[in-house]
């Protein structure tokens, strides 16, 4: 990696695993490969930053008020926590999204940290231009932010072996892959990463 990169781990949050109320298959078989991504770019010293969806009670986003989604993600709530064997070390950088009652905010980049920075200002500041992004779901924050950093110049990699997607519709997550793919994303493996790092 180069040194202006950092890792992004999207919304590993408990209501997104297995058990959660919109669990994912498989969402949590991806933790372990994550914690070795955490390790590698931890020896490189490069950022680690990690997205949350954080929702009100009451939003547009969910069935009950208009959208598709079964209520999840909570702010503060058990099933909003970041699933408790992703090893997120003390300074990660925490940013919250989905906390406007009238947008989905799927993006990463629309987070914002808790003292208020939204996260490309945060990147910007620290010259960060490439984002590695794994975590859930491939097809909603995976995809929204991939295309959203690409359209906003950041370089970026997709860790292809630890994203998972939640599929609503059969190939959702094998055409947002190939969406990303044709938007200008690389893709990597924790093994090839590991071979050129
Ligand atoms: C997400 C569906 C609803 C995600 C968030 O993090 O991909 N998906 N809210
Ligand atoms: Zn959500």
């Amino acid at each position: 990696m180069e040194k202006d990169s950092a890792l992004l781990i999207v919304d590993v949050q408990n209501d997104f695993c297995p058990g959660g109320t919109l669990g994912i298959a498989g969402g949590d078989d991806i933790i372990p490969l994550i914690n070795q991504y955490i390790e590698l770019f931890q020896q490189q010293r490069l950022p680690i930053i990690a997205s949350r969806d954080w929702h009100p009670q009451v939003t547009k986003h969910f069935k009950e008020f208009g959208g598709v989604w079964p209520v999840h993600c909570i702010q503060g709530s058990t099933g909003a926590m970041f699933h408790a064997g992703l090893h997120l070390p003390p300074d990660t950088l925490v940013f919250s999204k989905g906390m406007d009652p009238e947008k989905d905010d799927y993006s990463a980049l629309h987070a914002w940290s808790k003292a208020g920075t939204p996260l490309p200002t945060f990147l910007t500041s620290e010259g960060i231009k490439h984002i590695y992004i794994c975590g859930l779901a491939t097809d909603y924050c995976v995809r929204q932010t991939a295309l959203e950093g690409l359209r906003q110049q950041f370089a970026v990699t997709v860790l292809v072996d630890a994203v998972r997607g939640v599929d609503l519709e059969p190939g959702d997550s094998e055409h947002a892959l190939a969406e990303m793919l044709a938007a200008g994303s690389r893709f990597t493996t924790l093994d090839e990463l590991r071979r050129t790092a």
